[in-house]
């Protein structure tokens, strides 16, 4: 893996319903994220917080059922650019969110790059919805299918090019809320998911194994989405659409080691980290601590 990193912080809370996950970025850097990277890494640049916009309270009836669909847009549009821009001076991107809707844009600035770009996503969740099948209007349960070119044409075609990523490119790990659209789409798609009931029966070692031999066999580089919600809400409380029954510390520490070792990843995201309905900073703590063995921490 590079030795230069570029970390960027997406201060955003639009993509839900629940206030605090854009104090994610903060609580990750005060729980010593950058220390962390700085302790593995010889070369990081901290590239700070882009801009979020605010609601917009005074037309809050929208052209469409998808929240905030506009504001989403926009900065989906700039990460994309600063993703894509990093990724040109050959530098790691690493991105620091804010709610899951934030992966429009990593995905937008990455993709363009590689032909099979593959994705990890770790997650209790699919974010596999459109408009039609979303129960919440919630865009950040709607990233992998607007990603996959599923959904509003305003997302799908963000940065000017669609699909960003292949079905067949995808894992999704710690699966255990999927709305029946999401189902029927995986379905669909071929979409590979293993959920709760196979980390159970298979065990994290396996599970770890079998998707990194699936993706290095088939992609020319791998983003990592890493949604704090996929750990059990005992050890990650700081999220807003936490699932019980998720995956352990202990078990997420070992993944992220099998992945440092695999050498697969080209970029990483952690995202959902909401500090207000946190345990003092648990969760961002949980998060840095994956960060390390995601990073090397074992192999220096
Ligand atoms: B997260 C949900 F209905 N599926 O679409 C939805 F259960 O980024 C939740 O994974 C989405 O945290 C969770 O609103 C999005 C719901
Ligand atoms: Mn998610
Ligand atoms: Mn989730
Ligand atoms: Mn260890």
């Amino acid at each position: 893996m590079q030795d230069n990193m570029s970390i960027i912080g997406v201060p955003m809370d639009l993509g839900q319903s629940r206030r605090g996950v854009d104090m994610g970025p903060s609580a990750l850097r005060y729980a010593g994220a950058i220390e962390k990277l700085q302790e593995l890494k010889n070369d990081i640049h901290d590239l700070g917080d882009i801009a979020i916009a605010r609601p917009d309270t005074a037309n809050a009836v929208e052209a469409s059922n998808l929240k905030n669909l506009k504001q989403v847009m926009e900065a989906s549009e700039e990460l994309a650019s600063i993703v894509d821009q990093e990724i040109k001076k050959n530098r790691f991107p690493v991105i620091f969110g804010g709610d899951h809707s934030i992966s429009i844009g990593s995905l937008a600035g990455i993709g363009r790059h590689y032909e099979n770009l593959g994705v990890i996503w770790y997650d209790a969740h699919g974010d596999l919805n459109s408009s039609e099948t979303s129960p919440s209007g919630n865009i950040h349960g709607m990233p992998l299918a607007v990603s996959l070119g599923i959904g509003h044409e305003k997302l799908t075609n963000l940065a000017g090019y669609a699909p960003k990523i292949k079905p067949e490119n995808i894992v999704i790990i710690g699966a255990r809320s999927l709305d029946p659209g999401e189902k029927e789409l995986i379905r669909e798609k071929g979409i590979k998911v293993y959920s709760m009931h196979e980390i159970d029966r298979l065990g994290m070692p396996n599970v770890m194994k079998e998707s990194i031999d699936y993706l290095k066999g088939r992609t020319d580089g791998v983003h990592l989405s890493l949604d704090l919600d996929g750990l059990d809400p005992s050890e990650a409380p700081g999220v807003g659409t936490p699932v019980i029954g998720g995956v352990t510390y202990r078990e997420s520490h070992l993944a992220m080691e099998m992945l440092a070792e695999a050498e697969i990843l080209t970029s990483a995201e952690f995202v959902e980290v909401n500090p207000i309905l946190d345990d003092k900073n648990k969760t961002a703590a949980v998060a840095v601590g994956l960060m390390g063995s995601l990073f090397g921490e074992k192999l220096k």
